[in-house]
């Protein structure tokens, strides 16, 4: 399924009026637009690979059609949610489910459809057909040397593809921990990891990050051994400055201050990656905004002031990605609906008035602090949102261009009706 410049415009022109109308008011209202236009244009999230097909319960998974049956099909996918946004430039592997079968032709594929190689993910909580040992208790905390290895080399090896296809950064997330107590000393077990890691660190090329990505419980219930950002921040900074902490925003204990945690970990230089999802119990991977909007305006806002605190680049000083699943949308409208989330509140972070903020905080008046977050909140910023794709070659409404193009239609025609993708 190929979208042109054809469709673009036709689809472009039913709506430019109104969109003109709109987005006029709302350039009138707000103070430098130019500038807010100009980072969106520039703030690009990357999709996993493995969320492109319906997956993601336990108990269950009820395949949509036309699900992409291999990592060329995967790209030409995310390939056409970018041609629609102009904001999903980048695609996020996990090893082994997306092992390149041949790497030129996939760097080239991806090249086609403007996306590049952000991080690469490692699996050691699986096991793998054919795989020596097993993850069962662990992988690089586990008491037997010869599984940490193996994992380090599993670990290595993704590097290496990842080096191959321009990728410049590894995400480590691990699942070990324990399921009841007794089962472990948690000391032995960080040392372990961190022993792992250190080797893993040692094979990263100079110009790469490795990001330690956190997660309070599941599948260990009783404790996991990368729980939360303390226990990162310490493996991070212990490893060197390569190394960073990632955030998903699925990964907390009900109820943290996760913008907190953030503005925390950015004041340290230690902020690497986000992973974008939402949730109302625990890592539910759902779509991003769709269950506490507010909380991510929230996030976006500590991560706006943190960045331009330190003058850091917005779009390519962190690792930006959504880690969602989709168990009863289409994956792709599910997408689309996660990264217009995720433009909408880096608009309203970036229009918040930064110095009534800071004046207001000073001066205790937590009244006036509530008024400046939640006017910046409380504005419908979506014509900016819209005008941003416009000027970047995309469409001013993806979810409905997506479905008067019939896309899905299109795509099990292409591939069928029972195809399911790799990932969870
Ligand atoms: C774990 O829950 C996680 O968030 C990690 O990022 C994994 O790589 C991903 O989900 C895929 O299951
Ligand atoms: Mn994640």
């Amino acid at each position: 399924m190929q979208i042109d410049k054809t469709n673009i415009s036709e689809q472009n022109q039913q709506l430019l009026k109104k969109h003109q109308q709109r987005f006029d008011f709302i350039n009138n209202e707000t103070d430098d637009v130019e500038a807010v236009l100009q980072k969106l244009i520039e703030f690009q999230v990357a999709i996993p690979s493995w969320a492109l097909g319906t997956g993601g319960t336990r108990f269950a998974r009820f395949s949509g059609g036309g699900e992409p049956r291999n990592l060329e099909e995967k790209i030409e996918d995310i390939g056409l949610l970018h041609k629609l946004n102009q904001s999903s430039g980048a695609i996020s592997l996990h090893i082994p489910w997306d092992i390149p079968r041949n790497t030129a032709n996939i760097k080239a594929l991806a090249a086609q459809h403007g996306l590049v190689f952000d991080a690469m993910n490692s699996n050691t909580f699986q096991d793998q057909s054919g795989q020596e040992l097993s993850y069962k208790f662990g992988s690089m905390q586990h008491t037997d040397k010869a599984v940490r290895q193996q994992a380090i080399e599993h670990n290595i090896e993704v590097i290496r593809h990842g080096e191959a296809l321009g990728s410049k950064s590894l995400t480590v997330w691990l699942s070990d921990g324990s399921c009841f107590p007794g089962q472990l000393n948690f000391r032995k077990a960080f040392q372990n990891t961190l022993d792992s890691l250190k080797q893993v660190y040692a094979a990263l090329p100079q110009d790469w990050k490795m990001f330690v990505e956190y997660k309070a419980f599941e599948p260990n219930f009783y404790s996991t051994t990368v729980g939360d950002w303390g226990q990162s921040f310490l493996y991070a900074s212990k490893l060197g400055e390569k190394a960073y902490t990632l955030v998903d925003l699925g990964h907390h204990l009900p109820n943290a201050n996760i913008e907190q945690i953030v503005s925390l970990l950015l004041m340290e230089g230690k902020l690497g990656g986000f992973h974008f999802n939402d949730s109302k119990y625990g890592d539910d991977d759902l779509t991003v905004g769709s269950v506490k909007p507010y909380q991510l305006f929230l996030i976006f806002n500590e991560l706006v002031e943190g960045m331009d605190a330190r003058a850091m680049n917005h779009a390519g000083d962190l690792g930006w990605m959504i880690d969602a699943s989709h168990n009863v949308k289409d994956p792709l409208e599910d997408l689309l609906q996660s990264v217009e989330a995720i433009m909408i509140s880096y608009a309203q972070a970036l229009i918040v008035d930064r110095k009534e903020l800071s004046d207001a905080q000073q001066r205790n008046d937590v009244v006036a602090a509530q008024e400046v977050l939640q006017k910046a909140y409380r504005t419908d910023v979506r014509a900016i949102v819209a005008e941003a794709r416009l000027r970047s070659g995309g469409v001013l409404n993806p979810l409905q261009v997506f479905r008067n193009l019939k896309v899905r239609e299109h795509l099990i025609k292409e591939r069928g009706t029972k195809t399911v993708a790799t990932g969870l």
